[in-house]
């Protein structure tokens, strides 16, 4: 099967690794595509980022319905674009975030998101409600490492992320850990192994979720909201054709 992976910033870096953990834990019959928008911010940190990102990840789920993926994983904390990528196409369309908070709620009665840049804890806070999680994640907390200063995760970084993670578990009394990043993909494990619960990415979540949804033959609901949208002009932009 084929899975498009979508990284909605446009770190060639962040691409590049994103790529790697997603192929790390795909199946041998799984073919993992991952791209990243023509335009837009290098890392995603705010509402305004998230704004220009959306329309970078319906720029790139349109480009790649050539390829006919069986699954699209939005590969970034604040899954933007997901219900607009979700109308252009009827594979599966998963966002990082709700794939991470669905996993965690499976393994623990409750859970800690722990993400970059503290501004960005509100978007999280929005998910969970989007999601209805509000029973299941027990806090979110900001460390402030910018997102780019992952592409060369340093022992402080990690070091931050550790104990970030360990003062959220104690806190909020959860029993595992969220990543707020698809660029903390790289150090999942090394973090499970230092906290002793389970630590959840994202993109390694949507990804065998995604991979469950295809081999199952389900596929989005095309009858309603999600239906392919209403053809119209776009001006300076080339939209739906
Ligand atoms: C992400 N930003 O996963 C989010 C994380 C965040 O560029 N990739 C980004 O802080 O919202």
């Amino acid at each position: 099967m084929n899975l498009l992976v979508v990284n909605p910033n446009t770190s060639v870096e962040m691409t590049a690794a994103i790529g790697l953990a997603a192929q790390k834990v795909a199946g041998t019959a799984t073919h993992i595509k991952t791209v990243c928008p023509t335009f837009g911010p290098r890392s995603i940190e705010g509402h305004y980022d998230e704004v220009v990102a959306a329309a970078g990840v319906v720029e790139q789920v349109r480009a790649g319905q050539s390829w006919q993926p069986d699954g699209i994983i939005i590969a970034c904390f604040g899954d933007p674009g997901l219900d607009g990528a979700r109308e252009l196409t009827s594979a599966p369309v998963l966002g990082i975030a709700e794939a991470a908070f669905h996993a965690a709620s499976m393994l623990a009665t409750g859970f800690s998101v722990v993400t970059t840049m503290t501004r960005t804890c509100i978007i999280a806070e929005h998910l969970v409600h989007r999601y209805g999680f509000e029973r299941r994640c027990r806090g979110i907390h900001g460390t402030d490492i910018p997102v780019l200063a992952l592409e060369h995760c340093s022992g402080q970084t990690f070091e931050t992320m550790v104990s970030a993670a360990q003062a959220a578990l104690l806190k909020d009394r959860s029993g595992a850990i969220v990543l707020g990043c698809a660029g903390m993909a790289t150090v999942c494990q090394a973090l499970q192994n230092r906290l002793g619960v389970p630590v959840i990415d994202g993109v390694a979540a949507a990804v065998k979720f995604a991979e469950s949804l295809a081999a199952l033959g389900l596929k989005t609901d095309k009858t309603g909201d999600y239906a392919q949208p209403l053809p119209k002009e776009y001006v300076n932009w080339q939209g739906f054709d």
